[in-house]
């Protein structure tokens, strides 16, 4: 039965792993996470940290791909009339210089249909990929994604985007609720702060994989069935 070498434990956990029963979920491969001129440039942090992620990912998207897995991408971002951005949102998003809403290089900030809000080039859907368009952090939060997926009969999850400790790490809680067995490839995720992502990843391995395992893109590729 095919498996992924992982930590803590071979993934998944009951080797039950088809292109049928498993979709890699792209999160948030933004302008406004990873490029310049974006909503994370805008508050100052260092794109490099989220760019690291965008070739693991291209390369385990084409083999996926290739296989015949179901692939998801998902795009953080707000109605234009910003009726779906809550307050608190706005506001804190304000104090750091980049108002959700406000006028950037790259048009409004997080605002879909917006330049900075698209999917980056190097990793544009193809037809027939759904894009999950969500409000908030988690990916299951006020979108289809669990009906999409259970229509599908999913059962795993790789998980891989961008950022590590918020929207990546927020989705795999959200699905490891729901009873979906999950794996994140290190490697195809980035924070804002390396000692962030680095500290998501401990999380998921205590208590013996408390939201599912860790492996990392070269060893995902070569052990894909
Ligand atoms: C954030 C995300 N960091 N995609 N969103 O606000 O992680």
């Amino acid at each position: 039965m095919p498996n992924i070498s992982a930590d803590p434990y071979a993934w998944p956990y009951n080797s039950d792993l088809r292109p049928e029963n498993t979709a890699l979920i792209i999160i948030d491969m933004q302008t406004d996470f990873c490029g310049r001129g974006g909503y994370v440039d805008s508050m100052g942090y260092d794109l490099n940290l989220t760019r690291v992620a965008i070739k693991p990912i291209k390369c385990v998207l084409d083999l996926m791909r290739q296989k015949g897995y179901h692939i998801f991408h998902t795009r953080e971002g707000h109605r234009a009339d910003l009726t779906d951005l809550p307050a608190n949102k706005r506001w804190r998003s304000q104090q750091i210089g980049a108002g959700i809403g406000d006028a950037g290089p790259c048009g409004r900030i997080l605002v879909r249909g917006e330049p900075g809000w698209d999917i980056i080039a190097e990793l544009s859907p193809e037809s027939g990929e759904p894009i999950i368009d969500k409000p908030g952090k988690g990916s299951f939060f006020a979108t289809d994604l669990e009906l999409m997926l259970r229509v599908r009969n999913v059962q795993n999850l790789v998980l891989t985007g961008i950022t590590t400790d918020v929207c990546v790490h927020t989705t795999m809680r959200e699905a490891n609720d729901r009873g979906f067995e999950c794996l994140i490839l290190e490697d195809c995720c980035g924070a804002t702060d390396r000692g962030n992502h680095e500290a998501a990843i401990k999380m998921i391995k205590m208590q013996g994989g408390v939201f599912g395992s860790v492996s990392d893109s070269r060893t995902f590729v070569s052990q894909i069935p």
